[in-house]
């Protein structure tokens, strides 16, 4: 956008959105038409509905240069504009993906799309607290996609995504903010790795990084993740396989649909995929041991007190294994698959970083003071989202360690350390959407025209 850099401040006031406007929002322009706001049941065709809209961009930018008064925001770089003062009626929507085998038409159906109305009027079920993460993910991602650069650290990267997100989606208590900890996966890491504080780690040339990271309005998560490859294009052929993965696996679910069909399905697209590296053909496989899920409100593992979520698989599984449970209307997922060029199986390996809060069964207290006083803070700043030690040190603890290790011991807290595929020079890729089962149709909430 700024070819230049122009501080934040005065990109701001050009916006006439100097911090005491901030506080109290225009009031909804009818005219100010810059979301796609058709809940009209209507399938938008294969690219993302929501991160394009070229078209309508332009009238924006010309209604943006009226400034006084109701003026459509636009977004800064970096983005630390609150989507509420550019989407003053809707958020846009996800890409709306027919069922599969909608014999019965849901997408027509009167009873199905009165349903969704109805839907949308409730606060604990309206689609617009979703969607609005989902854009902010798309505008972060967006930053980051063109400001990751190798030679810069791990904990700077973090940094760029968590300012963005916090600021877009309006950070406030639990009403909105990160949904989890920001996933910086590189090479034979496939999940669950942020630089924790002090971390030196660079991203350097030659490098797969998985960037996973979440959003959440009102307790809907948004998850999504993609992988980069640092300067070099050597591992694009794996990056392509896990793309088509996700993307089958996408196309796959549905209302009704058996979870391990899905499994099956990514599967067999991951494992049609070889890679060439350096004069080495790899296989590429299916990170047997990594799953999908689905997402409840504030419970990214999509769990309910003693209620476990779905676990969406990405290979077959045989006999028993199977697991022939359905996914059901209504029910938000994220669809990740990984690829890998080593074992296909990972282990826990290395520092942790994440933790949440053990939300199944309600443990007694730890006895030592300085334990009792971190769950408290946990309590108080996370409740049951996923946390790291940097989002400890930005709500101001110091020295939990040994605290928060207690915790952890008990089983109060869970600790998610990270995965890594164990075999030499291991490459791995992730991509993964968040999607919504809707009556009608299935809504890809975190598509964008990236990925
Ligand atoms: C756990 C802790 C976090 C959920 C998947 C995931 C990142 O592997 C059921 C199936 C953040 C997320 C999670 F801090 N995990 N998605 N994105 N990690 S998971 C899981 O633990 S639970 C898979
Ligand atoms: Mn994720
Ligand atoms: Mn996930």
């Amino acid at each position: 956008m700024a070819p230049v850099a122009v501080p934040i401040e005065q990109q701001l006031d050009e916006l006439n959105l100097s911090k005491e406007e901030e506080k109290k929002p225009d009031t909804a322009d009818p005219e100010d038409e810059d979301n796609d706001d058709d809940d009209d049941g209507d399938v938008e065709g294969g690219e993302g509905g929501a991160a394009n809209g070229d078209a309508k961009k332009k009238k924006k930018k010309k209604k943006s240069k009226k400034k006084k008064g109701g003026a459509a925001a636009v977004q800064t770089d970096p983005p630390r504009v609150g989507l509420s003062k550019i989407f003053k009626n809707g958020y846009p929507v996800g890409e709306e993906v027919e069922y599969k085998n909608d014999t019965t038409s849901r997408l027509s159906s009167a009873e199905m799309r009165e349903k969704e109305r109805l839907a949308q009027e409730d606060p604990s079920t309206t689609y617009q607290n979703i969607r609005r993460a989902g854009e902010v993910h798309r505008q972060v991602r967006a930053y980051a996609q063109k400001n990751m650069k190798p030679g810069m650290k791990l904990i700077d990267i973090a940094d760029m995504i968590e300012s963005g997100t916090r600021a877009l989606v309006e950070e406030s208590g639990f009403d909105s903010g990160i949904g989890f900890p920001t996933g910086l996966n590189l090479n034979e890491i496939a999940a669950h790795y942020s630089p924790n504080p002090g971390d030196k780690t660079v991203l350097s040339k030659g490098d797969v990084m998985k960037v996973d990271f979440g959003v959440h309005v009102q307790g809907r998560i948004v998850d999504s993740a993609f992988t980069i490859e640092c300067e070099d294009n050597k591992w694009s052929k794996l990056l392509e396989a896990v793309k088509d993965a996700t993307n089958t696996g996408v196309r796959e679910v549905g209302i009704d649909v058996r979870l391990c069909d899905v499994g099956e399905a990514i599967q067999e697209v991951m494992e049609s995929y070889e890679v060439e590296v350096d004069g080495k053909v790899y296989p590429v496989k299916s990170i047997s041991n990594l799953n999908g899920h689905s997402i409840a409100p504030y419970s990214i593992h999509g769990g309910v007190g003693d209620k476990p979520g779905k676990s969406v698989p990405i290979v077959k599984h045989h006999g028993a294994d199977q697991d022939t449970t359905r996914m059901e209307e209504g029910e938000y997922f994220a669809i990740e698959t990984f690829g890998s060029t080593g074992r296909g199986r990972v282990i826990e390996e290395g520092a942790c970083s994440h933790y949440a809060l053990n939300g199944a069964d309600s443990i007694i207290s730890s006895s030592h003071q300085s334990a009792k006083s971190l769950l408290a803070s946990i309590k108080r700043n996370f409740g049951t989202l996923p946390f790291c030690r940097r989002y400890l040190e930005h709500v101001g603890e110091k020295n939990y360690l040994l605290a928060l290790n207690t915790l952890v011991k008990e089983r109060v807290v869970m600790d998610y350390p990270p995965l890594v595929d164990p075999q030499p020079g291991a490459m791995t890729a992730q991509f993964e959407h968040t999607i919504l089962l809707r009556p009608t149709c299935k809504e890809v909430v975190s598509r964008g025209d990236d990925y």
